[in-house]
């Protein structure tokens, strides 16, 4: 028989959210009476408001005519790029930066493949794990070793450093995943520091792969929403985004991804060709009917939605924070981001988890998923309706008992 990817073998455990999930069914399958309340995996929940909502309808319907029926569409509608263009990057981007993708998830995994497993890579400890599992699994990291997996520069973002790593720590030439505001602690970057890892970046040869899937939760007008707002990015970084959190398309499934023509490896070769030639041979183009929605996001109308869902779940954060405040639990996040971030010192996190969820039926993300700095802590999301999070609010009353 053919062997397994070693690779896939060097993975320590399951995915962190389909483990939850699975703990989640197993309380319940034990306490089938239980009402359990969902604030963990950061999924939307509210409805798509009405006029992004007309836009995929009118999407689904054109193809059902003539003149309005579309095929493949490669790297994206010219449309929907040059808007992405004009709304987040003051119209500074050329189209051809530009490749609209099935959701950042998905481009965060096929980015991988531009510089193999030969690379050092380095993340914000704690971090969305997708950037250290997809690290593993194209083999530039692994196995476990007990604390962390070998290969990876973990930066600790902490309580101490002000969830802002110690750039002295880069590796040379390596690839560095930044994601503001960040998952899970809800840190945002100022422009000062951005300039400073743009700048660190040059100095050591680095790529920065920056995630900002949430930058539309920003609301503090001086802090940087896409790093090409730092010039010198445009030869060291990489851009992913995503309507997911801010248009509520996590099922419709619809981000982009910034290439700068600028971007060139140690021999000189054009990074964006390669992502170029990556797309066209692995990916066939995100929906039509996404693209359609996706588009009317982008209009005056829509605009004014993603303001009014993303209000909605910071709304739900504030209260998530200034609920665990009472009962005297010390937490970040939450004002420029959907999630919050609650130290339990000394405690591990997967017992909190536990503790949450048989003492409230309150399902939650233990902070050692993300990363080793993030033991002891526990993750919020703010996405959830907003009965449940106010029950979810008066039930976590009982952990203080
Ligand atoms: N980037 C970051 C930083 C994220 O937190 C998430 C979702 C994504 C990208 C995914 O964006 P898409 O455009 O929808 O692909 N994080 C959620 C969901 C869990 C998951 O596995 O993606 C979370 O709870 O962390």
């Amino acid at each position: 028989m053919i062997t397994r990817n070693p690779c896939i073998a060097n993975i320590n455990a399951g995915y962190l959210f389909p483990e939850i999930a699975k703990r989640r069914r197993e309380y319940a399958a034990a306490h089938p009476a239980a009402k359990i309340i969902s604030l963990g995996v950061g999924n939307t929940t509210e409805p798509i408001l009405p006029h992004i909502n007309r836009g995929l309808v009118e999407g689904a319907r054109q193809l059902g005519t003539v003149e309005g029926y579309s095929g493949y569409s490669d790297e994206g509608l010219l449309a929907l790029r040059e808007r992405i263009s004009a709304v987040f990057y003051q119209g500074e981007l050329g189209a051809d930066e530009i490749f609209i993708s099935d959701g950042a998830k998905c481009d965060i995994g096929r980015l991988q493949l531009l510089f193999g497993g030969g690379t050092t890579v380095a993340v914000q400890d704690p971090s969305y794990p997708v950037y250290v599992d997809g690290s593993v699994l194209i083999g530039a990291a692994g196995p476990w070793s007990g604390t962390g997996y070998r290969g990876i520069t973990y930066l600790p973002c902490t309580v101490e450093n002000d969830y802002f790593p110690d750039l002295s720590l880069l590796p040379k030439h390596g690839l560095i995943y930044f994601c503001s505001p960040n998952n899970p602690t809800g840190a945002v970057v100022t422009r000062e520091q951005l300039a400073a890892l743009v700048d660190a970046a040059g100095k050591t040869g680095s790529i920065i792969i920056f995630d900002a899937a949430y930058s539309e939760y920003i609301r503090d007008p001086k802090l940087p929403k896409t790093i090409f707002e730092i010039g010198e990015a445009r030869t060291c970084a990489i851009e992913v985004n995503s309507f997911s959190k801010p248009a509520g398309f996590t099922g419709v499934r619809l981000g982009w991804t910034v290439v700068p023509r600028d971007l060139k490896y140690a021999g000189g070769e054009s990074v964006n060709a390669d992502w170029s030639r990556i797309c066209g041979t692995i990916f066939n183009g995100a929906s039509n009917i996404a693209q359609a929605g996706g588009l009317a996001a982008l209009e005056p109308e829509g605009l004014k939605e993603i303001r009014e869902l993303s209000d909605f779940y910071l709304g739900n954060a504030k209260l998530i924070r200034s609920g665990l405040q009472s009962l005297n639990i010390s937490c970040v996040g939450g004002d420029n981001s959907p999630y919050i971030w609650a130290q339990f010192p000394g405690r591990d996190s997967w017992e909190v988890f536990a503790e949450i969820l048989e003492k409230c039926q309150v399902v939650t993300t233990p902070g050692s998923g993300f990363g080793p700095a993030g033991q002891s802590f526990i993750r919020f999301s703010a996405f959830g309706h907003r009965a449940g999070v106010e029950e979810a609010c008066g039930r976590l009353g009982k952990l203080s008992r």
